[in-house]
Parts: C-alpha cells; sequence; structure tokens
C-alpha cells in the first residue's frame, strides 16, 4: 500500500479553488480530468493543476507550513520552478506530482521551465 488514488474529489475540491480566479469562470467542468495514482502525502496538500499550459489556480493562498503539490494533468511535460530558486521540479510528465513545503511565510512566484509564459505564485501567510 505505498501508493493512493487520487479521488476526483481532491481534484473537484481544486478546481473549486480554481473559480476564484477570473480565468476559470467560463471553463466547463473538468470533474475528473485528472485521476491518477500519487505517493503517500499527497493528500493533504493544496494541489495546483497543471492543465492545458496553465497552473490552476495561478494564484494560490496556503498558511505558513502548508505544503503544495502540483500535478501535470497534460499531455505534455511542464515543472514548477521558482523564480528566485527556492524550488525546481524535475520536468513532470503526465500524472506525476511533485510537492513542496511553505515553512516561510512570503509571496513566491514561479513558471513552467520549457514553457516561460505558464506562471504562479504562492502566497504564504
Ligand atoms: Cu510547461
Amino acid at each position: 500500500m505505498s501508493k493512493l488514488l487520487l479521488a476526483v474529489g481532491w481534484v473537484s475540491a481544486a478546481l473549486a479553488y480554481g473559480c476564484f480566479s477570473e480565468h476559470q469562470a467560463a471553463t466547463a467542468p473538468v470533474e475528473g480530468l485528472c485521476s491518477f495514482p500519487v505517493e503517500e502525502g499527497v493528500p493533504g496538500s493544496t494541489i495546483v493543476l497543471i492543465n492545458k499550459f496553465t497552473f490552476q489556480p495561478a494564484d494560490l493562498r496556503v498558511r505558513a507550513g502548508d505544503r503544495v503539490t502540483w500535478i501535470n494533468c497534460d499531455q505534455d511535460p511542464h515543472t514548477s520552478t521558482a523564480d528566485a530558486g527556492e524550488w525546481a521540479s524535475p520536468l513532470l510528465g503526465r500524472g506525476a506530482a511533485f510537492t513542496q513545503a511553505f515553512p516561510s511565510v512570503g509571496e513566491f512566484s514561479y513558471h513552467c521551465d520549457p514553457h516561460p509564459f505558464m506562471t504562479g505564485r504562492v502566497i504564504v501567510e
């Protein structure tokens, strides 16, 4: 039992959170878009989906000490790479996840290495 299935409910929660972004207002339902076995420890994280070359939600607010997990739903590989070098995921293939802890308050901008137009921000409060 080293793997857990990332249930649709988690994805829905992440997407509902994403609805606070104006970019999400008119998108079609994507429930079930992304259901992959993920490593233990991913549940309990705040999840950012990588979908259609965007981070969803692009702006994420968490509390100091929270973990954030990026999950790639695209066919194309992506990364989560901090602009200032605080973290750098490996290239994430479809269904791959990357988890980063945020122990300190601050604003962290990040991007995707192969696709620099993909940007996001983690605001730790
Ligand atoms: Cu990318």
